[in-house]
């Protein structure tokens, strides 16, 4: 959630801003252009080699530029052969005194040298006078980056370094962003600045950064780390003479690269994971369909939700809280009158003993008000401090907050405290899942905030409670009324003791010593296109200025704000219960956030233009940023969706790996109950998810373990054709399924893209000849949305869908076999207990091989088969048949 509540004021206002902010966003490139000119760069004046590594010192040529302040006169060069798929360069500070990525959230790999016989299949070569460098596929000695366009430029708030690309290249990455998923590559620029941003233009900054790309040519892909968390402008253009380039524009830190020789883009995306980590298994039931509003009032809002959707006949795996449950919109505090204790654990137990779950918001920022969460933080010095060593004051929903500093020794006992108080399983309400969100941080405050009280009054914060409590309504099988006057609040005697030694990670003492002597923190000569009304860095967050209590400072760790929160919540998450997947969803991420976290899109509109962006958004997370559990918000958030729009978003949110309907205050009701024609494509699409969600849990899980891509764009699986890389609205759910969605308004036709290879149609089974064009379907029914296996592949199926994930694991399995062009077809399946971090006791791991009519199983080494975990396979369909066509009932 959300823009400020001026915003909530209406949908033309809203579309008027994006509007304005649009056309101030032409001339991109030009500036500072003549005096970068002077630049003379630096020359490498000594070189010490070893067997895998390089080691120079660059010195400054003649006095320097000083375009954006002053220069560092003295770099250091290290040159590393990780892997034979790896090599790190890394561009510093001799000195070691200026900020890089702390360990603790992004771990460096473990970097054993190369044994002597492994070869690296990409060479580093450099030139002296200007220093310049270039990477180079080893054995075709292709050049991937080639920094040789203009000199390097280090000062202490400026960075440049520009790479040349190939003509007309194919980028993807440099995230988050909402533009398509091949990158524009003329006169675009990519800002990274955490933000928060709900439907802000195309091409500007968002609630993450994620500074990796990957570049496909026919010839290879490659991927490209910049390990920073400062803002930066990545700019990509062409020149004069029309050479394409790349130009990073960083305000601090150093140039920490990582190179990725693939070649395969499946390879790049596998060595990606092992540099940044690979994502977090999630939880099975995760992966049902899920249901969420801003603007459930009470308790029974939220049952009753629940109970319409059994009604219905549509599957309802979790329902959420946003911030309504909360007092006065305070992190950590229930309403006393529409969301009372008792009545709370009355719902989490309606809706446990139905086999759903439930899932509340928690914002960082804590209310500077006189309870508990408010009172321990002060007490355990958690929050951000000023230079005066008082809590920085902000605004957000509650009126004036403070915010919790991650990197403070308390803060990981603090935070899992509050955990076990308010989500204690006997005391509290007992959650399945958080919802993390506001974490870039956000705050409603404009820079400078200089008066948060005047400010929090000015938009009204905390907002007025909404009207009296609807009378409680029967919901057949929900508890009875209580008591209408109970006001009851969370006990805190019960509690569990918690232990804070138990997660140790950032409780030391360790302090980072550096050096910003002298740099203006808070308006650094260098403006990255924050996209704010006045572009200041600080502008709706906390101040840049801030150090934190590690020593590190809030201008250069902005960006990895809500990665920390996300580990220190899946941590409390953990703590309450041990052995358990947690399961945590943010809005802002850093480069490595999967090892912790989902990520939904945010705040998006209810449009087809969303509609459409959200197959790039989801493309980018999990497909590159290794943050595969990802999906947006079905149906639209801001502003009233319709019936079409909202029946094509249930079937394509089936296909996202995270799949959950969302709406803001005040729109229009969209639960899939809400319209036939919505509730005939659920119920479709759940039913096709849910046969599928093993096939689907099994991608997952393979992506846990080495990073394989369980959703894959069209040219991650055929990179030597010609046309893949620009194939941006399809895409293979799994390895195996194509997902063709209708993406025009209101429109029942899609033109779709087939490479050259054997599909077969999901609802007929009829085989499809792809040629490598482009086919036009036609009358594609509201409800429906065109899938095709691909040829080679077998997939396994539950032999029909259920209720709920619970009554689906119950279920046997069936066999698509689709042969492939030869003939041939492959597929594999996983099951554990879907839950433990472990898997539980018992795993199976099964792999089919089907060739010559003939079908082989064999479970993987170490694993179980089905029988052993009390499955069998009933049915076994080989793809190919004649028959089928649509539905001829068209909706
Ligand atoms: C649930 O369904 C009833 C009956 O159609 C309706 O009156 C009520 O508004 C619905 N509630 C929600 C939250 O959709
Ligand atoms: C799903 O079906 C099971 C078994 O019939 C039942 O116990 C459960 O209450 C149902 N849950 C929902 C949400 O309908
Ligand atoms: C940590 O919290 C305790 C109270 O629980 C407090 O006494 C101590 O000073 C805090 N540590 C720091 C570094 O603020
Ligand atoms: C620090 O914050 C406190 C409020 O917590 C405020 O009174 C004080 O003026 C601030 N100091 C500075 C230097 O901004
Ligand atoms: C801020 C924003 O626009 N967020 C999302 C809204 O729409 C698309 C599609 O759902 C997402 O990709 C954006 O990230």
């Amino acid at each position: 959630m959300r823009l400020g509540p001026s915003i909530l004021a209406g949908a033309a206002a809203l579309f008027a801003l994006v509007a304005a902010l649009d056309a101030e966003m032409t001339d991109l490139i030009a500036e500072a252009g003549g005096a970068l000119g002077a630049c003379e760069g630096y020359q490498v004046t000594s070189v010490n080699k070893g067997k895998w590594s390089l080691e120079a010192n660059l010195d400054m040529i003649g006095s320097g530029c000083g375009v954006y302040g002053p220069d560092i006169p003295k770099l250091k060069l290290l040159v590393e052969y990780q892997t034979d798929s790896r090599l790190h360069v890394v561009i510093q500070d001799r000195e070691g005194l200026r900020y890089q990525v702390p360990e603790e959230i992004f771990p460096r790999p473990q970097s054993p040298p190369p044994d002597s016989d492994a070869d690296s299949l990409l060479s580093f070569t450099y030139k002296t006078n200007p220093f310049s460098f270039r990477v180079l596929r080893k054995d075709t000695g292709e050049v991937l980056f080639d920094t040789s366009g203009t000199t390097l430029v280090f000062e202490r708030q400026y960075l440049r370094l520009k790479t040349w690309l190939p003509p007309n290249p194919n980028l993807y990455g440099l995230g988050e962003h909402t533009d398509p998923f091949r990158l524009f590559n003329k006169n675009y620029v990519r800002t990274f600045w955490a933000r928060d941003s709900g439907a802000v233009p195309y091409r500007t900054n968002l609630y993450g950064s994620h500074p990796i790309y990957f570049e496909h040519r026919q010839t290879g892909t490659h991927g490209v780390l910049l390990l920073s968390s400062n803002g930066m402008d990545v700019k990509i253009d062409q020149d004069g003479s029309g050479l394409h380039y790349l130009e990073y524009n960083i305000i601090g830190g150093i140039f920490d690269f990582y190179f990725l020789a693939g070649p395969g883009p499946i390879d790049v995306a596998k060595q990606y994971a092992e540099l940044a980590g690979t994502p977090a298994l999630v939880p099975y039931w995760s992966l049902g369909f899920q249901q969420c509003r801003f603007g459930y009032q009470d308790w029974f809002h939220v049952a009753e939700v629940a109970y319409n959707y059994s009604v219905a006949g549509i599957p309802l795996e979790v329902v959420w809280s946003d911030i309504d449950y909360m007092d006065f919109r305070r992190t950590f505090s229930l309403d006393p009158k529409r969301f009372p204790i008792s009545c709370m654990q009355k719902l989490t137990k309606y809706l446990h003993d139905r086999q759903q779950r439930y899932i509340m918001m928690v914002d960082p920022a804590i209310a500077e008000y006189d309870y508990r969460p408010y009172n321990r933080g002060i007490e355990m010095g958690v929050f951000v401090k000023n230079s005066s060593s008082l809590p920085f004051r902000g605004v957000v929903w509650p009126g004036v907050t403070v915010w919790p500093d991650w990197f403070h020794k308390n803060t990981s006992a603090y935070w899992t405290e509050r955990f076990h108080e308010m989500f204690s399983p006997k005391s509290g309400v007992d959650i399945d899942g958080a919802w993390i969100d506001m974490n870039e941080p956000a705050s409603f405050c404009s820079y400078p905030c200089v008066d948060p009280d005047g400010d929090a009054k000015r938009q009204g914060m905390p907002p007025r409670p909404p009207p009296e409590r609807q009378p409680p309504r029967k919901i057949p099988g929900f508890p009875e009324n209580v008591d209408e006057d109970e006001e009851d609040q969370i006990t805190l005697g019960s509690l569990t003791p918690y232990d804070p030694e138990a997660d140790s990670l950032f409780n030391t003492d360790k302090k980072y010593k550096i050096d910003h002597t002298g740099d203006d923190l808070l308006s650094p000569p260098y403006k990255i296109r924050n996209r704010s009304p006045s572009g200041a860095l600080s502008h709706r967050t906390i101040n840049t200025d801030l150090q934190h209590a590690n020593g590190l400072w809030h201008y250069d760790m902005h960006n990895i704000y809500g990665t920390t929160m996300s580990l220190y919540t899946r941590n409390a998450l953990l703590s309450r219960r041990p052995g358990q997947r947690p399961f945590v969803v943010t809005r802002s991420t850093f480069a490595g956030a999967g090892r912790y976290v989902a990520k939904w899109l945010g705040d998006n509109v209810s449009r087809w233009d969303h509609y459409r962006a959200s197959i790039a958004g989801m493309l980018n997370f999990a497909s590159v940023f290794q943050v595969p559990m990802v999906g947006s918000d079905v149906c639209g958030f801001l502003g009233n969706t319709n019936e079409k729009l909202c029946a094509r978003w249930a079937t394509l949110g089936a296909f996202m790996p995270f799949y959950r309907n969302h709406a803001d205050l005040g729109t229009r009701p969209q639960e899939f109950y809400q319209w036939p024609l919505v509730t005939s494509a659920a119920k479709y699409a759940i039913s096709v998810r849910y046969r599928l969600l093993d096939y689907f849990y099994t991608a997952m899980y393979k992506q846990s373990i080495d990073g394989t891509p369980a959703i894959n764009p069209m040219w991650y699986l055929y990179p030597h054709d010609k046309q893949a890389p620009g194939v941006g609205l399809q895409y293979f759910f799994g390895d195996c399924v194509l997902v063709s969605p209708v993406a025009d308004a209101d429109s029942k036709d899609v033109s779709i893209y087939l490479p050259e290879d054997v599909f077969y149609e999901f609802e007929t089974q009829k085989r499809v000849q792809g040629n490598a064009e482009w086919q036009r379907l036609t009358g594609v029914p509201f409800d429906r949305i065109p899938l095709h296996v691909r040829g080679g592949c077998i997939v396994p199926l539950r032999t029909e869908s259920a209720n709920t994930t619970t009554e689906l694991r119950k279920k046997n399995f069936e066999l698509f076999v689709a042969p492939g062009v030869d003939g041939t077809a492959q597929g594999s399946l996983y099951l554990d207990d879907g839950i433990s971090l472990d898997g539980g006791p018992m795993k199976a791991h099964v792999e089919w091989e089907y060739s010559n009519g003939k079908l082989k199983t064999s479970a993987v080494d170490g694993m179980v088969g089905l029988a052993e975990m009390g499955f069998e396979v009933e049915k076994v369909t080989v793809l190919g048949g004649e028959s089928g066509g649509w539905d001829s009932d068209e909706l």
